[in-house]
């Protein structure tokens, strides 16, 4: 599939989808949103690729939000269709099996923060923004924001942003917890793949529970969250990488994991 907004590509089994705007400052509209979609349902396909990582063109901007130019045009259907289009694509995003690693190359607001929040986690150049500044437009956000940021950092401050439209900056969102770590901008993209590296040298049963685990138990209370965790260690019991990891532990070896997703 040929895509003219976003730029995909796989090696080493890591897949790479880049936002591909700079003259926008990677903004989105339906075009873009439509060939993201279509990454994710290719990569949702591949059992090869192991961790995907999201970054922008450019050291200015991650996404700079919904294209305004397009947005301030949408009659309240129009503007429904595309809510929904993007809230359907971020939870794909959310909902893939493997760990997704937003790598936030500047400026990530509106679409562009809402993308980044349903992100695995979050490493940020030192000139990195977040913000949902849909307020200053006379809107609100429209794909996911008013539910992810609080869960991620608390309603309070979630308000404050919503209300404010004011942006954090990296060191700011490292602080509330939003970033894992602050790069510079030259090894921003290094640094995620360093780490995207790392994971994908695990075994795939066991990160597939581990992000569904983890995920699951979020939306339910803690006891029902440990029942989930015994379920799924069981089945990670039974893999293939579990006999691998276990050995070579055994047998003071490093393990390779061969990936397969058989039991
Ligand atoms: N849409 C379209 N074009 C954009 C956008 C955008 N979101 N952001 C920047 N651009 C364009 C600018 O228009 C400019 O184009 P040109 O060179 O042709 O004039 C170019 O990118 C560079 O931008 P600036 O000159 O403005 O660069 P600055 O460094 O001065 O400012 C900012 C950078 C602060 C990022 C500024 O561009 C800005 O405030 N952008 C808008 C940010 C914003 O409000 N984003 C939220 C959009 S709404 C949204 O995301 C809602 C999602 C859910 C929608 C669902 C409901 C339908």
């Amino acid at each position: 599939m040929e895509f003219n907004n976003i730029i995909f590509k796989v090696e080493n089994e890591i897949a790479l989808i880049r936002f591909n705007r700079p003259k926008a400052l990677n903004a989105l509209n339906q075009d873009l949103l439509t060939e993201f979609s279509q990454a994710l349902d290719e990569i949702a396909e591949n059992e090869e690729i192991r961790v995907l990582v999201l970054t922008g063109t450019g050291d200015k901007a991650f996404v700079a939000g919904a294209d305004i130019t397009e947005l301030a045009k949408f009659n309240p259907l129009e503007a429904k269709l595309f809510s929904r289009k993007g809230q359907t694509t971020i939870n794909k995003l959310q909902e893939l099996a493997i760990p997704v690693i937003a790598a936030v190359n500047g400026f990530a607001l509106g679409g562009g923060s809402e993308i980044a929040l349903a992100c695995d986690f979050i490493y940020a150049s030192e000139n990195a923004n977040f913000g949902l500044p849909e307020i200053t437009l006379g809107l609100i956000p429209g794909f996911g924001g008013t539910q992810r940021l609080p869960r991620l950092v608390g309603s309070n401050l979630a308000k404050e942003l919503v209300f404010t439209g004011k942006m954090l900056s990296a060191a700011e969102a490292k602080d509330v917890g939003l970033v894992n770590k602050i790069c510079t901008t030259n090894d921003l993209l290094k640094d995620v793949m360093k780490t995207a590296r790392v994971i994908a040298l695990k075994g795939k049963v066991s990160l597939r529970a581990a992000k569904e685990v983890i995920n699951n138990g979020l939306n339910v209370d803690l006891q029902t969250g440990c029942n989930i965790e015994i379920d799924a260690f069981a089945v990670c019991m039974a893999s293939e990488d579990a006999k691998e990891g276990t050995s070579a532990f055994l047998e003071k070896r490093k393990a390779d994991f061969k990936g397969s997703l058989k039991g």
